[in-house]
C-alpha cells in the first residue's frame, strides 16, 4: 500500500482558514541525466532543485506567490503516479539510504518583495519493502487562504525585564525537569523569608542558539517559563519547598521535513543554557491544569521514538570555523564504544543511526 504524507506545515497553518480558490494542473517529470559540477551523473527534470544538504539528490520544486495582502498560498500534491525502478538502474548519485520510506512533499513559506511566497518541494523517490519508486506525474493543487491573523507590528519594550528586581542566574547542561528548593535559593543569595511563593518566577529562552539568519524570529527579551510550586500552599516558601519547571539544555531536536526525521542541534558556543530566578512583584507564570477527558481514546500510544546523541567537540581540523569533531582515530586506535541506555527497547522496529566522520591526508584518502 502506498502511503502519502501530506504537508503538515501547510495544513497546520491553514487549518483554520477557508480556501478561497483551488487550482490544479498535471505535471509530468521528464527524467533525464546530467553531469554535476563534480563530474557525477545526476538526475534532472524540469523544475529540479538540488539543496545544499544533499546536492546530488533531485527534488522537484515550484514557487507560488500570493498577490493579495493578508493572503497566503498553500500547495500540495495530489494523484501522484509512480514507476518502479531497479536498484541496479539507480544512479550512484542517489544513495538508497537517502530515499524515504514514504512519499514526501513539504512547503516552505517566506516573503519576497512584500508578497507571501510558498515553495513546494517534492521528493520524487520513495521506497517500500526494498522496492524503489520514482514519480512519473502528479498534480499540484493550490489554494489561497486568508492569513489567520495579520502579524501585529512588533512592539519593543523600553527596557528589558532584567532592568528591575534581583536576578539570580543558574545553568543547565541537559534538557529536563528541574527543581530548585528553598534551601538552594537561600544558598544562591535569595532571602526566602517573607517572599510570596506565588511571585517566584523562572526566566529563560531555552538552550538553542540564536538563529543565524537575521530574518528569523527570536524573542526580544528573556521570556518567563511556566513553573509549579510545591509546598507554597501555606503562603511561605520554606527551605524544603520547591519550584519545578522544564528547562531546555544546549542540545535541541528539530524535525526535518526533508527527511521526516528529527535532527539534533548542539549549541556551538556554550555547553550550558542559562536561566534566571527572580521574585516578581506580581504572581508569576504557573503551569495550568487541563480538564481531563473521559471520552474513548482515538489513539493508543505504547511506543515512542527515543532520540539520543553522542557528540564531542574536541578537535577543530583547521583550527577555525564551526566544525568540531570528537575522537581521533589512528591506525593503532580504530575503535570507539559509545553506551546508550535504552530501557524496554522495541526490537521490532529499526534503529536509525547517523554518524559523521572526517578525514584528512596529504595523499588520496578513502574511508
Ligand atoms: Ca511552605
Amino acid at each position: 500500500m502506498r502511503r502519502f504524507l501530506y504537508s503538515f506545515l501547510a495544513f497546520l497553518a491553514f487549518s483554520s482558514a477557508a480556501f478561497a480558490d483551488t487550482d490544479s494542473k498535471v505535471h509530468v517529470l521528464n527524467w533525464d541525466v546530467a553531469i554535476s559540477n563534480s563530474g557525477q551523473e545526476i538526475y534532472t527534470f524540469t523544475g529540479v532543485f538540488y539543496d545544499g544538504e544533499n546536492p546530488l539528490y533531485p527534488l522537484y520544486h515550484d514557487i507560488f506567490y500570493s498577490y493579495n495582502d493578508g493572503e497566503s498560498v498553500s500547495a500540495w500534491v495530489v494523484n501522484p503516479v509512480f514507476e518502479q525502478i531497479n536498484q541496479s538502474d539507480l544512479l550512484s548519485s542517489v544513495e538508497k539510504e537517502d530515499i524515504p520510506d514514504e512519499f514526501i512533499f513539504y512547503t516552505q513559506n517566506g516573503v519576497q518583495m512584500k508578497r507571501s511566497v510558498t515553495t513546494l518541494f517534492v521528493n520524487p523517490f520513495y521506497k517500500e519493502f526494498g522496492i524503489i519508486y520514482r514519480l512519473k506525474s502528479f498534480e499540484i493543487e493550490t489554494g489561497t487562504a486568508a492569513l489567520a491573523s495579520t502579524k501585529p507590528e512588533k512592539v519593543f519594550e523600553e527596557t528589558s525585564v532584567l532592568n528591575s528586581g534581583d536576578w539570580y542566574p543558574f545553568y543547565v547542561s541537559e534538557s529536563g525537569m528541574y527543581a530548585v528548593t528553598g534551601a538552594e535559593m537561600a544558598a544562591m543569595g535569595i532571602d526566602i523569608s517573607g517572599i510570596n511563593p506565588e511571585n517566584i518566577a523562572v526566566f529563560g529562552n531555552g538552550g538553542a542558539m540564536l538563529p543565524e539568519e537575521n530574518v528569523d524570529e527570536r524573542p526580544a527579551d528573556i521570556q518567563q517559563i511556566a513553573a509549579q510550586i510545591t509546598g507554597g500552599e501555606d503562603g511561605s516558601f520554606d527551605p524544603e519547598d520547591k519550584i519545578v519547571f522544564y528547562a531546555e539544555g544546549p542540545v535541541v531536536w528539530r524535525y526535518n521535513d526533508r527527511y521526516h526525521r528529527y535532527e539534533h542541534f548542539k549549541h556551538l558556543y556554550s555547553d550550558v543554557a542559562g536561566y534566571y530566578l527572580t521574585i516578581l512583584s506580581e504572581p508569576a507564570k504557573r503551569v495550568t491544569t487541563v480538564q481531563s477527558v473521559s471520552d474513548d481514546p482515538t489513539h493508543i500510544v505504547n511506543t515512542y521514538t527515543r532520540l539520543l546523541v553522542h557528540e564531542e567537540d574536541d578537535h577543530s581540523i583547521i583550527h577555525s570555523g564551526k566544525s568540531w569533531f570528537g575522537k581521533e582515530f589512528t591506525p593503532s586506535d580504530t575503535e570507539i564504544n559509545i553506551d546508550f541506555y535504552i530501557p524496554d527497547v522495541d526490537t521490532t522496529e529499526d534503529i536509525f543511526m547517523l554518524t559523521e566522520f572526517v578525514s584528512r591526508s596529504i595523499e588520496d584518502k578513502c574511508y
